[in-house]
């Protein structure tokens, strides 16, 4: 499926966080895997430009939010659905606490990806205030980012406009932090590397903010991609 290309800071680290924004493209094949709300083969956004935008929220603390979580999984707990924050959970001593989140439409795609970065491994369940139901983790992971105080990600499919609970700890301190970030977002481009030696083609394939597909570098400048011998011509 072509769709009109879209990328926002994740990828233009350069910019300032405040013009962070959608950014008109051409369009571009996306290996056939655009309609998939997470695409196949994302297993992992650690070590992605993505994961450093989060990590340069919660470093900022002009983007901090207090919030005091709800004891009790209800939909009108404390809201956090505003982007490039990150919210400050103070959860009920040794429990957990409930917030809501409810996603915006981004990628026209009736689903979104949304990543959750934690600053503790603890409990983390997102359910459904439509359904009732558990929403399953598509990705639940370590991430390391220096100097950045989130160290886990959990990923899952939402549907936007949708309110979602989100129950969370006990935690150590009785806190923890918590930055979101829509991966359709962060779209990121790679480039294919036929002959391995790590640089690829100058024609970009764009994927949501995952690590690069296998045969796929973040590095162009490959002028003959046939040739192990030839490259950053
Ligand atoms: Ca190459
Ligand atoms: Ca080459």
């Amino acid at each position: 499926m072509k769709m009109l290309k879209q990328t926002l800071c994740g990828a233009l680290l350069g910019l300032s966080l405040a013009a962070c924004g959608p950014m008109d493209e051409p369009e571009q094949e996306s290996m056939g895997q655009a309609e998939a709300p997470l695409e196949a083969g994302c297993v992992s956004v650690d070590d992605t430009l993505m994961t450093t935008h989060a990590c340069t929220h919660s470093n900022n603390s002009g983007d901090n939010v207090n919030v005091t979580a709800s004891a009790t999984r209800i939909a009108t707990a404390p809201d956090i659905s505003t982007t490039h924050k990150q919210y400050t959970l103070s959860l009920p001593s040794g429990a957990e606490g409930s917030v809501t989140f409810t996603p915006g439409a981004v990628s026209g795609l009736g689903v979104e990806s949304i990543a959750f970065y934690l600053t503790q491994n603890v409990a983390f369940t997102v359910v459904d205030t439509t359904t009732s139901a558990t929403v399953s983790a598509l990705i639940s992971e370590s991430v390391a980012e220096a100097s950045c105080a989130l160290t886990q990600a959990r990923v899952y499919d939402l549907v936007p406009g949708r309110e979602y609970i989100l129950a969370t700890g006990p935690a150590t301190g009785n806190q923890v932090r918590i930055v979101h970030e829509n991966l359709y977002d962060n779209r990121d481009r790679f480039y294919r590397d036929q002959d391995g030696d790590g640089y690829g083609t100058n024609t970009p394939v764009y994927r949501y903010a995952c690590e690069a597909p296998a045969g796929y570098v973040k590095q162009r400048f490959d002028c003959d991609d046939t040739n192990p011998a030839i490259f950053n011509c």
